[in-house]
């Protein structure tokens, strides 16, 4: 919990000061003094590397053989990457209470994605088994990946003090305290190689990934993993080698951050297609759509893709929004305005469903139907704004076919409902809510047999039994046996009435000693438009409009669902443009507040956000077909980078400008007059 010998980084918890007061604790702060020897601080992932500075092995995955198709390729183009990291700059900053409780245990209400997480590390702190420790969560103000692993140590800091003075205690960091302690999204520096046929088809790609990891391993290994399984994007290339190093730098350790290395590996593979069309004189666009996968294209990790939206996204968007017309009128703009320039670029994206490790895809849930019909419900999700707890109510109002005013959603706690996973990986709502199902149809089917008794009918007319509206129905007429009188006599039958449901996602398998399977229970497809005017006596900019045909399956809540695009692409838009984690040579975070980290404010939005919902059918394996939302969009943000990049190059077409995110007006600014100036 605190450092013990060596310090790794800057923000490492030393000590704990325990006060009745702020006032009493800074000063007794200021009393404090403490002798540090300095020791070499590495801050770059190459130059970790170079000295074998690893926080866990390196993975590799390969698909064909890359070395004999790039001897048949007529083009190759290599070249380097980076991009930054990101500050999660969640509301609510991290932070935990706790008290103490009966048998020598201990309650804390913590800000957490992951309260088993927070209970397991608490249990290990305290010295007890984790049935003395109960974590209780209400809401965050925020999480995005940030409390995923992260909340753990405020968490087990208030309980030790509970613990041991029998007195609560809160831990609550001040924002920038928050900012310089906390890791963020791993920054990346890659190296790729891509090569074509002479008809612009990608024969083979090659990447090597070194991960800035921050001072220990955290998510990063996983992290890692994803940025394996996204590193092609949506594109068919036969031969793929990719790898990629889990490097240990003396920085706060970096985690999880909607998209987990999904992002940083299909920015790598964007920079090397946009990098090979602007050599060979082509639209990116055009070599982005010809090299497009579909079904039966097997990913370099052994799963075969099925029921694909890749080219269906992207050929409806073109149908919207002719590329090609916008080309020619962004032409006569640029014709017509010296210092203001339009461009435009293609983000497509394909994201897999369920946490890479398969031993998490599983969840629990907790159902209780009372006597007067009201019902109150439990599960392992965690609402951080994302909208979960609605969809799980939806789910049991939809089960019990009654109101959704007639169910309670209890808060998350460990005593209700143990050994969650965290609510992560865009998963929460599929596996909390299969596993809630599963809850409410052992209740229902109880139910429903007992109907059939009450209204006199036989065990083979079961099956035309149905909850709707507050009602049984038989054969889609509506009876007069209401919800509320089954329960009541179901009661009075001795009927058991709560249930705990239990769900794991069927077919998903990994095997790491090879490096092939089939991880994910299904992938998330779509196409973002992005339109941006660069100012190019200033260097800002302003997106017109991002215009995204998205493959939401068939969505269950149409509003939380158009949220979730919007705040991803916007945080996606940050990311890959504002925002610029610096740290100096030392290690020392120097963006530690808001005026020094520049995020998305309501002058960086686009104008215009046009989601249009892809027509299918949804996925068996998403909660009522309903396609997992949380982080896919966040990539459509890519985009923004190459619109930017587009629209420099029709300023100053000799710019030489490196794929390095983000595109700070800073940075715009310089390539606009270079080499000009
Ligand atoms: N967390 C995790 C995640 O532990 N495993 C994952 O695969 C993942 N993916 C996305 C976001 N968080
Ligand atoms: Mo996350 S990056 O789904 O905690």
């Amino acid at each position: 919990m605190l450092a013990d010998h060596e310090v790794h980084f800057r923000g490492q918890p030393i000590l704990l000061i325990v006060a009745e007061n702020d006032d009493a604790a800074h000063e007794a702060y200021q009393l404090i003094q403490i002798q540090m020897e300095p020791l070499p601080i590495i801050t770059d992932p190459r130059e970790a590397f170079a000295q074998g500075k690893l926080l866990s092995p390196s993975r590799k995955f390969v698909m064909g053989n890359v070395d004999e198709a790039f001897a048949q390729c007529t083009y190759i183009f290599e070249g380097q990457t980076e991009s930054g990291g990101q500050e999660h700059l969640y509301l609510e900053t991290q932070g935990a209470y706790a008290y103490p409780t009966e048998h020598n245990s201990v309650r804390i209400h913590s800000s957490t994605q992951g309260p088993t997480a927070v209970q397991r590390t608490v249990a290990r702190v305290l010295g007890v088994g984790m049935n003395q420790v109960e974590v209780d969560v209400a809401r965050l103000g925020g999480g995005f990946g940030g409390k995923e692993d992260q909340a753990s140590g405020w968490g087990a800091m208030a309980a030790l003090v509970a613990f041991v003075l029998k007195k609560p205690a809160k831990c609550v960091p001040h924002r920038m305290e928050d900012m310089r302690m906390t890791g963020k999204r791993n920054p990346y520096s890659s190296d790729y190689k891509i090569g074509f046929d002479a008809n612009h088809r990608i024969l083979a790609y090659q990447a090597t990934f070194y991960q800035n990891g921050g001072a220990a391993a955290d998510l990063s290994p996983a992290i890692l993993e994803r940025t394996l399984f996204h590193a092609t994007n949506t594109y068919h290339i036969p031969n793929v080698q990719v790898t990629a190093h889990s490097c240990k730098t003396n920085l706060p350790p970096n985690t999880a951050f909607r998209g987990f290395g999904g992002p940083q590996g299909m920015f790598v593979i964007e920079s090397a297609l946009d990098h090979a069309a602007k050599s060979l004189g082509i639209a990116t666009y055009t070599l982005q759509r010809k090299n497009m996968m579909g079904n039966g294209y097997e990913f370099s990790y052994g799963q075969v893709v099925e029921q694909c939206q890749a080219t269906a996204c992207w050929d409806e968007l073109n149908k919207q929004y002719p590329f090609d017309e916008l080309q020619t009128q962004i032409n006569t703009f640029n014709q017509q305005n010296r210092y203001y320039k339009k461009a435009f670029s293609l983000m497509p994206i394909c994201f897999g469903i369920s946490f890479t490790n398969t031993l998490m895809n599983q969840a629990r849930a907790l159902v209780h139907v009372y006597t007067d019909g009201s019902v109150g419900i439990s599960t392992g999700a965690v609402e951080m704004g994302q909208g979960v707890n609605t969809k799980m109510v939806q789910v049991a109002a939809h089960h019990f076919g009654i109101d959704t005013r007639l169910v309670k959603l209890e808060t998350t706690n460990t005593t209700r409902v143990a050994n969650t996973s965290p609510s992560a990986a865009s998963a929460t709502a599929d596996l909390n809510g299969k596993a809630l199902e599963d809850a409410c149809l052992q209740i229902t089917q109880r139910l429903l047999a007992f109907a059939a008794d009450v209204l006199q009918l036989t065990p083979t007319d079961i099956p035309k039994l149905a909850l709707k509206n507050n009602t049984v129905w038989v054969d889609d007429r509506q009876t007069t046996l209401t919800w509320a009188d089954l329960v009541r006599q179901a009661y009075m039958k001795r009927l058991n009435l709560s249930a705990k449901g239990h769900y794991a996602t069927p077919l998903i398998h990994f095997d790491k000693t090879i490096e092939k399977g089939h991880p994910f229970a299904y992938h998330v497809y779509g196409t973002a438009l992005t339109i941006v005017t660069l100012d190019c006596l200033r260097g800002t900019y302003t997106f017109d409009a991002v215009n995204v045909v998205h493959d939401f399956g068939s969505t269950m809540n149409r509003q939380i669902d158009i949220g979730q695009c919007e705040g991803g692409i916007v945080q996606g838009i940050g990311w890959m443009t504002l925002e610029d984690v610096v740290y100096n040579a030392d290690g020392r975070l120097l963006s530690n507040a808001l005026s020094t980290y520049k995020i998305p404010d309501v002058y960086a939005v686009p104008e215009q956000i046009n989601l249009h919902f892809l027509q299918t059918e949804g996925h068996d394996l998403a909660i009522f077909k309903s396609k997992a939302v949380g982080e896919p969009p966040l990539m459509y943000g890519i985009g923004a980078y190459f619109a930017v990049r587009n629209a420099i190059k029709v300023f100053n077409p000799q710019a030489n400008i490196p794929y390095n995110a983000p595109i700070t007006p800073e940075k715009v600014l310089m390539a606009l007059y270079n080499p000009l100036v």
